[in-house]
């Protein structure tokens, strides 16, 4: 037998369809892992294709789009229309929700952003897609106004070096597939994922140019950091999947939080915070809010009040958390258990 060729291939459908009897599920995540083949595509190419560049639009939260942006969402809300088992959709890129036609409705709804990391398009640094999944109540935007408890699923593709999909069914494990571009497939390669449990490498992930809005804990948190005996690496890609994916897999620390110019934070509680805060939880980790709205929660137990609202975020280990909740001590603020 000839080397590197595989007589077996482990796939996402195989798995996915060893471990749920939910056939709509199942559509599910063939028609989300489509979706990522075509911007995977699209990303790869952009150079050759002239997708660089702006579209000349503004999106949700008033970012101007680029021809990526625009067309990673077209590419998602057609797949999930046409597979017959969604009924609402919410995307970064579109400020109203999308009802899909009763005829062809079923019953999930996804949140996603098509094409997180949008700065780093243009330079070909890697970006990414984050989803996640709810299953219909009375098929209004209300179903996706839940508390992250809710959640069913949630997941990220990371395009870089390689095409790269992490996700979880609530209540199980984190599973990760990557793209074999020789067969067109999604093949199982990291099996069961779990935070480093000693806390993995000392990284601290923060974007610090926001350090003079932050407040004294979080500037205390970063200072600790710097100065401990251990020192840390700071590394900051500024797209979400890819620093949330390096921090589940070496460990440290990923920090966007509420401060005084963002109150709320940058980062979308539907389609950034809920899902990643799932996967990370479930590899082992701690996803935080840090101090929001006077107290410190989990980022999974929030309840959205718009489809665009912002969250707060802290993931990391106990390890690393934990310095960011004595700095909290500090200055009198009750944290939870670690
Ligand atoms: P986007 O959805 O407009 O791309 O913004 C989200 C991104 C995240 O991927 C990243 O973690 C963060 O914004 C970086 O923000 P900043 O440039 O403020 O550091
Ligand atoms: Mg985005």
């Amino acid at each position: 037998m000839a080397e590197g060729f595989d007589v077996d291939a482990p796939t996402l459908s195989r798995y996915v369809m060893q471990n749920t009897k939910d056939h709509e599920l199942t559509i599910l995540l063939n028609t989300l892992a489509t979706s990522f083949k075509l911007i995977a595509s699209a990303v790869g190419r952009a150079g050759v294709a002239q997708l660089y560049g702006l579209a000349g639009e503004v999106n949700s939260t008033g970012d101007d789009q680029k021809k990526l942006d625009v067309m990673s969402n077209d590419m998602m809300i057609n797949a999930l229309v046409n597979s017959g088992v969604c009924s609402v959709l919410v995307s970064e890129e579109n400020e109203e929700p999308i009802f899909v036609p009763v005829e062809k409705s079923g019953k999930f709804c996804v949140a996603f952003d098509p094409l997180d990391g949008s700065s780093n398009i243009d330079c070909n640094v890697s970006v990414g897609t984050i989803f996640s999944v709810f299953e219909k109540k009375e098929g209004t935007v209300d179903d996706l106004l839940r508390s992250g408890a809710d959640c069913i699923c949630a997941g990220y593709c990371a395009y870089s070096s390689a095409t790269e999909l992490v996700f979880t069914f609530k209540g199980g494990s984190v599973e990760g597939f990557c793209l074999d571009p020789t067969i067109g497939e999604f093949v199982h390669t990291r099996v069961n994922m779990k935070f480093p449990a000693d806390g993995g490498k000392r990284i601290y992930s923060c974007n610090e140019g926001n350090y003079i809005h932050w407040d004294q804990p979080i500037k205390d948190a970063v200072e600790a950091f710097k100065s401990s005996e251990k020192p840390y690496s700071a590394r900051y890609v500024g797209s979400m999947v890819a620093d949330i994916h390096r921090t589940l897999l070496y460990g440290g620390i990923y920090i966007y939080p509420a401060d005084k110019k963002s109150p709320k934070g940058k980062l979308r509680c539907l389609y950034e915070g809920i899902p990643m805060a799932l996967i990370i939880e479930q590899a082992g980790g701690i996803a935080s809010t840090g101090l929001f709205e006077g107290k410190i929660g989990r980022v999974a137990e929030l309840t959205p009040d718009a489809i665009h609202c912002k969250c707060p975020i802290i993931m990391g280990g106990p390890r690393d958390v934990g310095v960011v909740y004595d700095c909290y001590k500090k200055h009198g603020v009750e944290t939870p258990e670690l």
